[in-house]
């Protein structure tokens, strides 16, 4: 039987995760409509991954005899204001993520639930390589600047990496 207080923070990470998908996709729909379509295409699978990232923790939750929760989600800003904003305030949240997977660790050691901790070492890794990605991204928008052409190949390259990723390549 899983332990409580690991129950509701897991739910309230599960939360996150669905906060997570809910601002990426407002994101992708800024970028679909403003002249993004690879940014829009990377920023849907996001969303989709996100949404994945909250299943995984139902799940687990049910499968320890546990039982899932939905809790309310904060209301969402759905005006950016460049692709630079956007991949700005993904970074941060990302950041905020890990933090908050970080916490929940510590609390499961704290509790001596080690089998939560062992299914958390799975996201410890995800947020590490979703950390790199979107630094990577923001430091490309950040050197073509205001350049048009650069940043249509910014938006192709964007494109790519979600072609990429939907064929299980990423
Ligand atoms: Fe779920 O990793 Fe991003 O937020």
């Amino acid at each position: 039987m899983i332990n409580k207080n690991v129950e509701t923070a897991l739910n309230e990470q599960a939360r996150k995760e669905e906060f997570s998908a809910r601002l990426y996709l407002a994101m992708a729909i800024w970028c679909e409509v403003n002249g993004y379509p690879g940014a829009a295409s990377f920023l849907y699978d996001h969303a989709d991954e996100e949404r994945m990232h909250q299943m995984k923790i139902i799940h687990y939750i049910n499968e320890r005899g546990g039982m899932a929760a939905l809790y309310e989600l904060a209301a969402l800003k759905t005006e950016f204001n460049s692709l630079e904003d956007i991949f700005t305030q993904v970074l941060a949240h990302e950041e905020f993520i890990t933090n908050s997977i970080n916490e929940l660790y510590g609390l499961t050691m704290a509790e001596k639930d080690y089998t939560t901790g062992n299914f958390l070492q799975w996201y410890i890794t995800e947020q590490v390589e979703e950390e790199s990605t979107m630094r990577t991204i923001l430091d490309k928008i950040k050197l073509v600047g205001k350049d048009k052409a650069g940043m249509f190949h910014v938006d192709k390259e964007l494109e790519a990496m979600a072609q990429s990723n939907a064929a299980g390549n990423v």
